[in-house]
């Protein structure tokens, strides 16, 4: 049996604990099928209500509902690449709990533990809400896949279905409702399946009174359970050999209820819809959207050195900001989201996000350069800020003109550049000489600024090591020529920019370098760095340029500027050839524009019992075997030719052997991961129509360890002023000693760890890193920790990165409710030339944390909010809509995310009657009865009367 086949047979076997966990789910559906079916379906129907909000189109897509699909129906075809990665990082959540949290029933709505899933459920809940409200999608993904886990599970748990239920349980994501009858202790729910027939095994007088229980699980031969209840049930499960013998889970078609699997993942697939639609509504439409990835342009973000001598390039930067809001505000390209983290020396940050382009004017254009003292300046600090506040995959451009103060961050923002794939671009002023000091005949301060100058090569070093490892360039100009240079490089930025190829050289060599165009490539273009690096091009179709030659006919246009070069080619289909003759050192890099790109992730073993496969969070260790799992985005489906591992040096490269998944996934397997940096290079073909062949490279470097980190995400969440311990493991493969240990995180939050380990050789230990966030934290404010060790004597090391949410404890757990002032219709038979008004006060309650959001979920009429004179806890709403658009329903939303939902209607009905009373129903008990004033006193000439049905759905 292959590796690769073995390697197959494993995944298919995890999945016992839940709907299955692995990338081959069989005819059986998974947890990860099951949360991407429910994400398509509530993004397509939030981009269809924006659609007719706007009064613009919207089309559904006409087949199945898919990444490529459901972004092209929101109109944003080019951010199918993140909505596809916002998908997979909650898939990958998802399946994690079944590998890292595996022996916990509350997890899994196992071991009748209700309640305590639900409070995973409903704490997590308050977590995504509270991330998504400071902007940190990142993080509120990670956890909505986590959550979503539990909640699923109980649909395959539990007796939901054998109930009876067709639909979700709602209280499982509400925390002040009752889940329902919880089977006591003592009572028994299970009888002894007939054999291998567990179709009967829950016993009649549970399902007619509808006594919640679920299966008991463990891997413990010797351990045992209460009476009388039901099991899991499958081949790991020992419960299940013990009376009552067999299980009730519904995790596939193969399990002990396997015939009810279809319609538990059916109602999970609702929950997981009903979970999101919560979200949705507490976040609003566009927000929602964000987290998911589906936005317009990428992000733009800056890091500028606000020390004494900036002000030119500050001027700069002031500058490119405005012209590129100009020309791409209501463009496609038109940035998502605007970053800004200033440094300076010793301050640096914070960091400012908006997606409002003119509050990011009014934060760049009141920069202003003063102070610094010495030369270097704590640019690394602010990297690390940016690294973790811009959405992964994003662009940073760095403004600077001195070395790096902070340098011991280096390995920090090298890993923080490998885990989010972030391309990072030095914008260095005053080349080589940085700050030069003035020339002196003094023999002392000549020996001074000689070590100076050997420190300021070493600090443009570091800035070039970190551009080459992420894909970015540093650039050098002078100070008159950064605005031309920053404009070129931002003005092409797209969405939708791809990397074809991309090399460095250093020394320099005379080399050949070949790369293929494909038909969806526009704006082909070529950057080359470094100075006098002549080189020659070669088209597809034999025609020859060299660099010197301005009118040739592959070169469109070219600008220089600094050490730098771009080239616009004409874009030819085809195999192209450049050929760079210079032994000065060199940077060369193929980009273009299309919507076909990849996405990957390294896999390793996990350490669940169920075995199976986990996405690698750190660096590989060197010369072992490894498994990437691969997509190709922009493409319902794809062939993928060939994988690579090229050494970024140029010196050697890993073929792997490709395994077709499901639509444009693959599994790809290498022999031997290489011990230098290197880069992933694919080939492939889109199969939609009779395409030429694909290329496209990972812009990041990734490097290989011997040394490994590791570490699961916390169970809980940071509480303000609470201290969190986060314990890690480390390992070699080599040789031992005393490892260095740093541990940093980007918010200059309180830590305290290890500064050194010690291993045998090929051996491990544990360690603990206690972080603190201050009290008084805003809840939803993400911190990412960052966990190194470098092994003894070596530049070897690795790291584990974890993003935390700080979270104050909830206490308002109450959704707002509404309370009925007026509602006045003057409808008459021709309903559009008419209308009705509506004037409802919000409030929140006692302790409660009041109203934070107030948005239509049905209706298309006008809505007014304010609040009520002198009392900062109500909110007064006033609606007014045509009466062809008789009904209403409003979202209310607490400051916690807590949503309640109050729907209104004019109902015409054919009553002659102008007396009739207003009709008020309810399905929840309300504080205080709606009072309905002046409703039929004003329509009663008409011919029609309108009986009034208010309806609290509260
Ligand atoms: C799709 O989402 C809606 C809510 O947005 C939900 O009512 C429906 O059940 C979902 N459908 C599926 C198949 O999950
Ligand atoms: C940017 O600089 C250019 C060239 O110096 C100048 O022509 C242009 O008006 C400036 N734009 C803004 C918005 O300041
Ligand atoms: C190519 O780039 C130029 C400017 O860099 C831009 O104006 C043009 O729209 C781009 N073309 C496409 C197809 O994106
Ligand atoms: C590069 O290609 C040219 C012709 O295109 C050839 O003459 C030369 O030998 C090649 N150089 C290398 C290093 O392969
Ligand atoms: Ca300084
Ligand atoms: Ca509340």
């Amino acid at each position: 049996m292959s590796a690769l086949a073995a390697l197959c047979l494993l995944l298919m076997q995890t999945g016992a604990l839940g709907f299955g966990i692995g990338f081959l789910g069989g005819k059986s559906l998974t947890h990860q099928q099951i949360t991407e079916s429910a994400i398509l379906n509530v993004t397509v129907q939030v981009c269809r209500a924006l659609a007719s909000a706007e009064g613009s189109g919207f089309t559904l897509p006409p087949q199945s509902l898919t990444a490529v699909s459901v972004a092209a129906a929101c109109r944003a075809s080019k951010s199918s690449k993140s909505f596809y990665k916002a998908i997979s990082s909650i898939r990958n959540k998802n399946r994690q709990v079944d590998l890292t949290h595996f022996y916990y029933p509350e997890f899994h709505y196992d071991d009748e533990k209700f309640a305590e899933g639900r409070k995973i459920v409903t704490e997590g809940l308050s977590a995504v809400k509270a991330s998504n409200k400071q902007g940190n999608f990142e993080a509120a993904r990670e956890k909505l896949g986590k959550i979503l886990h539990t909640l699923q599970d109980f649909y395959s748990h539990s007796n939901w279905v054998e109930m009876g239920n067709k639909i979700p349980n709602s209280n499982l994501i509400r925390s002040d409702t009752s889940i329902g009858n919880i089977a006591a202790a003592n009572r028994a729910t299970c009888r002894s399946c007939d054999g291998d027939d567990c179709t009967n095994n829950i016993l009649e007088d549970v399902l007619r009174e509808k006594i919640l229980t679920s299966g008991y699980f463990t891997l413990n031969p010797f351990s045992t359970k209460p009476r009388g209840k039901c099991s899991h049930g499958g081949a790991l499960d020992f419960t299940s050999r013990i009376d009552p013998k067999g299980g009730i889970n519904k995790d596939t078609f193969d399990s002990s209820h396997g015939h009810l699997h279809q319609q538990a993942a059916n109602v999970a697939m609702a929950a997981t819809s009903e979970l999101l639609e919560d979200i949705r509504l507490a976040a609003g439409d566009r927000q929602f959207l964000q987290m998911m990835g589906i936005t317009k342009g990428k992000a733009l973000c800056f890091v500028i050195d606000t020390t004494g001598s900036m002000g030119d390039d500050i001027d700069a930067v002031k500058n490119v900001t405005s012209t590129i809001i100009n020309s791409k505000v209501g463009t496609e390209d038109e940035p998502s989201v605007y970053i800004l983290v200033p440094f300076n020396d010793p301050d640096f940050g914070p960091l400012i996000r908006t997606k409002d382009p003119n509050i990011f004017k009014k934060a760049i254009n009141s920069l202003t350069a003063s102070g610094g003292g010495d030369l270097p300046e704590m640019s690394l600090s602010g990297l690390q800020l940016a690294l973790t506040g811009a959405p992964s995959g994003s662009e940073i451009f760095l403004f600077t003109d001195a070395t790096a103060k902070d340098e011991f961050l280096k390995s920090t923002v090298i890993a923080l550049i490998e885990r989010t794939k972030t391309v990072v671009n030095f914008m260095i002023t005053k080349l080589l000489g940085f700050r030069r000091r003035r020339q002196t005949d003094n023999n002392q301060q000549q020996q001074q600024q000689q070590q100076q100058e050997r420190m300021v090569t070493a600090g443009a070093q570091l800035y070039k090591t970190l551009a080459d490892s992420s894909g970015g360039q540093a650039i050098e100009v002078t100070k008159s020529q950064l605005l031309e240079a920053t404009g070129i490089i931002i003005e092409s930025s797209s969405s939708s920019l791809v990397t074809i190829l991309q090399a460095t050289r250093s020394p320099g060599k005379t080399e050949n370098f070949t790369f293929t165009v494909d038909e969806s490539v526009r704006n082909l273009t070529v950057y080359v760095t470094g100075s006098s690096v002549p080189f020659t091009l070669i088209s597809p179709s034999g025609v020859y340029q060299d660099s010197a030659n301005k009118t040739g006919s592959l070169i469109v246009s070219s600008r220089s500027v600094g050490n730098f070069q771009t080239l616009q080619l004409n874009t030819q289909v085809g195999l192209w050839q450049i050929n760079m003759a210079s032994t000065n050192p060199y940077g060369l890099k193929v980009v273009g524009q299309s919507p076909i790109d990849f996405l990957f992730d390294f896999l390793e073993a996990s350490q669940s019992p169920l075995g199976g496969f986990d996405v690698t969070r750190n660096r590989l260790r060197a010369g072992a075997n490894g498994t990437m799992m691969l997509t190709i985005t922009g493409t319902e489906s794809a062939i993928v030719t060939k994988v690579t591992l090229v050494q970024s040096s140029g010196s050697g490269e890993v073929n792997g052997s490709v395994e077709a998944q499901d639509g444009a996934r693959f599994l790809v397997h290498f022999d031997s991961i290489p011990s230098a940096e290197f880069v992933v290079v694919v080939k492939g073909q889109s199969s939609s129509a009779a395409s030429a062949p694909f290329q496209r490279q990972s812009s990041t470097s990734l490097s290989a360890s011997a040394v490994t980190v590791t570490a699961t995400d916390p169970n809980s969440d940071l509480e303000p002023g609470t201290p969190l311990l986060i314990p890690f493991s480390l390992t070699t493969s080599g040789a031992g000693g005393n490892f260095s240990v740093q541990a940093t995180n980007d918010r200059g939050f309180t830590l305290t760890f290890p500064s050194s380990l010690f291993l045998e050789t090929g051996g491990s230990t544990n360690g603990t890193v206690n972080i603190t966030a201050p009290a008084g934290t805003t809840s939803g404010t993400d911190v990412t920790l960052t966990i190194e060790a470098v092994a003894p004597g070596s530049a070897d090391t690795n790291y584990i990165v974890l993003r935390l949410t700080v979270l104050k404890t909830v206490t308002d757990f109450t959704q707002p409710a509404c309370q009925l002032l007026s509602l006045q219709a003057n409808c008459s038979e021709n309903c559009s030339s008419s209308a009705w008004q509506l004037s409802v006060q919000v409030t929140d309650g006692d302790g409660g944390t009041g109203i934070d959001l107030v948005s239509l979920k049905q209706g298309n009429g006008t809505l007014n909010t304010s609040l009520a004179y002198g009392n900062g806890n109500v909110t007064l709403v006033s609606y007014n809509a045509s009466c062809c658009s008789p009904d209403v329903e409003l979202a209310v939303v607490d400051r916690v995310g807590n949503v309640g939902s109050c729907f209104y209607t004019v109902q015409k009905t054919a009553v002659n009657d102008n007396q009739t009373a207003p009709v008020t129903t309810t399905t929840n008990t309300p504080q205080t009865q709606p009072v309905v004033s002046a409703a039929t006193n004003a329509v009663q000439s008409f011919l029609l009367c309108f009986s009034i049905l208010i309806m609290f759905v509260i």
